[in-house]
């Protein structure tokens, strides 16, 4: 039984890893798991067969034999839950990493993406101009706070776990704003994630996908 994602047969993001099955694909990479990949258009992301198991009509998905799961989250912990190596063994050091995969996805993610979609969506509203330092302003505590609590630390909770990889993939997508320059330890875990043989893999095979689409 081989594992199955899915991701975008084109994806929007140019190969640029941004899009959330790059955190599934490097966490299998960093399990060494084998896995296929099912590409699939955005037609197809709103039919019967992929709502079954996304009900959202989005990629990740994740299949492993009768289990098909969705939500990156749920998908990142199943991974961890069932195989060494991407959380602490330790019962309070695992509970503490996985509290930081909540707060990559609950509490540094969404200011980042609603910027970011703002930037995409709203650029040519007459309250653009307005909501932008607003939003800005959002994202740059989450940053401050999250360069505070990482100090010079090397990973957010011990050893490299399940949740760098989520939170590295978040901070990612703030890359283009420009702001984290102002925190060079970001900066600096950023690039330590993204020089992990497994992260190198995951961003090679997504970026094939979008070279294959494009010629
Ligand atoms: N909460 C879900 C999870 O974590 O699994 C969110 C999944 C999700 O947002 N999937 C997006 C999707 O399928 C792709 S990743 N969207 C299609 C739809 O909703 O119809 C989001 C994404 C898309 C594009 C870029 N980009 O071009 O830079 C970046 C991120």
């Amino acid at each position: 039984m081989t594992i199955t994602i899915t991701a975008f047969e084109n994806s929007p993001d140019r190969g640029r890893g941004l899009a959330r099955d790059m955190r599934v694909r490097w966490a299998l990479e960093e399990l060494g798991l084998p896995y296929d990949v099912r590409l699939v258009s955005f037609a197809a992301l709103k039919e019967p067969e992929h709502l079954a198991i996304q009900p959202f009509g989005q990629i990740p998905t994740f299949e492993h034999g009768e289990l098909a799961l969705f939500e990156t989250g749920a998908i990142l912990l199943h991974l961890a839950q069932t195989h060494k190596g991407l959380l602490p063994d330790e019962p309070a050091a695992r509970a503490r990493a996985i509290a930081w995969m909540f707060a990559a996805l609950n509490t540094i993610e969404p200011p980042i993406v609603e910027r970011g979609m703002a930037d995409i969506l709203e650029r040519d509203k007459p309250w653009y101009a307005d909501r932008l330092p607003m939003l800005t302003e959002r994202v740059r505590t989450r940053l401050a706070q999250l360069s505070r609590a990482l100090g010079e630390d090397e990973w957010l909770a011990g050893g490299f776990s399940a949740a760098d990889i989520m939170m590295v993939t978040v901070l990612r997508r703030a890359q283009s704003t420009g702001l984290l320059a102002e925190w060079p330890n970001l900066v600096a875990y950023i690039a330590r994630a993204e020089a992990r043989p497994a992260y190198q893999r995951a961003f090679a095979d997504q970026l094939a996908v979008f070279a294959a689409a494009n010629g």
